[in-house]
């Protein structure tokens, strides 16, 4: 705006990009795109380049020093830092109760101002004549560190309070935390440069607060909530806490949404139960519920015993990581084959619940964390999620305890377990014959792109296996009448219906079948250079890695994977089953001299009455042609069934030459 001076057009930005750091930071609720706001802000720190006479603490351009410091300085606290007492029963909570009406003489209900208590570090925020003049960690309640550059760093901690009748000097205390998605992220970032991770958020907000050079506090995702004025003096006219907090929101201070106002025993144990709900989709990890008698006259008279105040308890949920030890690491097969190290504990009641297992994830996760049997271990169980060990207690290593590692054999089926290079995940190579793989295997198996077996569904496959009926694929094809129709929700009708389709589906061609096989990375398209590579099963199963390689689109992965699967003897044991079964496919020779469509690319539109579109497409690809998804110049022929779609208008447009169902039929023929 150049009719403005600078020191107004400079007034102006500040208070622009305030309210909207504001809306994002504290009500979550932006008004601008992120571009808008740099862009303001970009204004504003080159005019106070041009004027730095103008620039003051307060600016929006004066988050992050760029001095670290050599230590931080002590800070004494006017008013003590008081803890909190803690309750973990309904029946604690009834005695605080109880004690506070007792001392207060009252046979009414008291209302407590209630809210979370989130799990972080308490600090002191000290405002000036509404200006942040200095911040302290609580330390041992009485003296603290000096940790002004750090809050300074925080978004939503304003450097200067909104609206205009803040008392001059004001102590606001609160919670500074680590929100769960920043957290996640700063150990992500610790993992790719293989440094230590924290190992929660509160350590990761302490961590982050405590460091020297701000500009470190400055990259990490650190938030605050007020939740009391250390000197409550201050604050003269207001006769409850919860007021006190609604005014502290309309300076501009962050505060919790999930705070509320309730009333007697009750109302606190509905709060407590609706917070542990929510607990889990909250964005922040909290560890309990706080409730403070709302009445500020009530809070004096009740006063404080040691460090902690009458008139406030924290109700905590059942602790959520607990030390037990690891008895045994096993292994456990998932139905895709992956191998996922499991820790057998000495059972620990943790999350409000026994926990004796917990994953390990992956063989990654047992090295970086350097678990061993014997093993004193931190497990934590948040919520509903599956309990997980965070980390080794130091020092609690046995002599002589083995390091854990990866079997060289599935424990369900014997067969070889396969890791790729520079992959987390093992897997059992036995998909085929793997009784942890079974279900999926033989609905892959089965699948239209596969065998194409109708009416063989996935809940079918689900019944045959669980009432015994098969284990292998080529089960299926020893299948009598009997065995389908006495299922569960089956007739004979549909079972001889299923007896034909498996028939059917034993003439097939070689790409379908190495499909059907289900070899891990080896999709539609792989199969089919395969099968067109080798023309026959038995060199592809002879294959080596090398001679694999040389198959177009097949990288280093793929080959092993494919070498794998056919050096398994269990594999090949029920490959061989299957051609017994009466499977085949015709010969790849006489296909491969018919390639009369090489260098013609084909689309498929709208329904094809004699065949499908994947036939149609296996067909085109047999003699040589490719088929793509979508009509270009480069498209030769865009073959139409009924109810074509728009792709024909396109085809039109570029003057694609259009083939109906008859003419594809000729073409297929000559
Ligand atoms: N939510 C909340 N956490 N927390 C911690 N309120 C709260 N109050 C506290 C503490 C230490 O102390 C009061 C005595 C102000």
């Amino acid at each position: 705006m150049p009719s403005q001076k600078p020191a107004d057009r400079i007034h102006s930005l500040r208070q622009l990009l305030n309210h909207h750091s504001y809306q994002y930071y504290v009500l979550d609720a932006p008004e601008i795109p992120d571009a808008e706001y740099d862009r303001l802000y970009r204004e504003l720190q080159q005019l106070e380049l041009q004027y730095p006479e103008l620039i003051t603490p307060d600016s929006p351009t004066q988050r992050i020093g760029d001095q670290p410091l050599a230590a931080f300085s002590q800070i004494r606290h006017e008013v003590p830092m008081l803890s909190l007492d803690n309750v973990f029963s309904d029946d604690e909570l009834n005695d605080f109760y109880r004690r506070a009406q007792t001392k207060l003489d009252l046979n009414t209900e008291i209302e407590f101002a209630a809210e979370p208590k989130l799990d972080g570090l308490a600090v002191s925020l000290i405002y000036e004549n509404g200006m942040l003049a200095r911040a302290g960690t609580r330390g041992d309640g009485v003296t603290g560190e000096d940790i002004t550059q750090n809050i300074r760093t925080i978004h939503s901690i304003p450097l200067h309070l909104m609206g205009e009748d803040w008392p001059v000097k004001l102590d606001v205390r609160g919670e500074v935390f680590m929100p769960k998605a920043g957290f996640e992220l700063l150990n992500q970032r610790a993992r790719e440069k293989n440094e230590k991770e924290f190992a929660n958020p509160r350590n990761a907000a302490a961590g982050s607060l405590r460091q020297l050079d701000p500009r470190i506090t400055a990259s990490r995702s650190l938030a605050m909530y007020c939740y009391a004025v250390g000197n409550a003096d201050s604050m003269g006219k207001f006769t409850t806490h919860s007021d006190v907090l609604n005014q502290l929101s309309q300076w501009g201070l962050p505060l919790c949404k999930e705070r509320s106002v309730v009333k007697g025993v009750k109302g606190c144990l509905d709060y407590f139960n609706t917070m542990g709900q929510k607990r889990i989709a909250l964005p922040y990890d909290i560890d309990g519920v706080v409730y403070k008698v709302n009445r500020l006259d009530w809070q004096k008279e009740l006063g404080f015993v040691a460090k902690a105040p009458r008139w406030a308890v924290a109700h905590k949920f059942p602790a959520q990581e607990e030390i037990t030890t690891v008895n045994a690491i096993e292994f456990q097969v998932g139905r895709t084959g992956a191998l996922t190290p499991v820790a057998r504990l000495e059972p620990v009641f943790v999350g409000g619940v026994t926990v004796s297992n917990a994953t390990l994830h992956n063989m990654d996760e047992v090295e970086r964390k350097e678990i061993r049997v014997g093993d004193r271990v931190i497990i934590r169980r948040a919520g509903d999620v599956i309990p997980e060990v965070v980390s080794v207690v130091p020092g609690s290593r046995q002599l002589h305890a083995n390091k854990i590692v990866l079997p060289a054999h599935c424990p369900v089926c014997g067969s070889d377990v396969v890791r790729e290079e520079g992959e987390a995940i093992a897997r059992c190579s036995g998909g085929l014959y793997c009784a942890a793989q079974r279900k999926e295997s033989i609905k892959h198996f089965a699948s239209r792109k596969a065998m194409d077996i109708e009416g063989l569904g996935d809940k079918l496959v689900e019944q045959l296996v669980d009432e015994k009926r098969i284990e292998h694929v080529d089960d299926l094809y020893r299948l009598q009448l009997n065995d389908i129709a006495s299922l569960e929700r089956m007739g004979e009708k549909s079972a001889s219906n299923l007896l034909a389709a498996l028939d059917k589906s034993k003439t097939v061609t070689l790409s379908r079948f190495i499909y059907a096989l289900g070899v891990r990375e080896v999709g539609e398209a792989t199969a089919l250079a395969l099968a067109k590579h080798f023309g026959s099963l038995e060199k592809l199963q002879d294959a080596s890695e090398e001679d694999l390689q040389t198959v177009p689109d097949v990288g280093p992965v793929v080959a092993r994977h494919v070498f794998h699967f056919f050096h398994e003897p269990h594999n090949r044991q029920i490959i061989q089953r299957l051609r017994t079964a009466g499977i085949h496919w015709p010969d790849q020779q006489a296909n491969e001299q018919n390639q009369s469509l090489a260098g013609l690319t084909f689309v498929i539109t709208g329904t094809l009455t004699g065949m499908t579109r994947d036939e149609a497409r296996a067909a085109l690809q047999a003699r040589g042609g490719k088929v793509a998804g979508s009509v270009s110049a480069k498209t030769s022929y865009l073959v139409v069934g009924d109810s074509p779609g728009s792709k024909a208008e396109k085809a039109e447009q570029l003057g694609v030459k259009i083939l109906d169902e008859a003419g594809l039929m000729k073409l297929l023929a000559e």
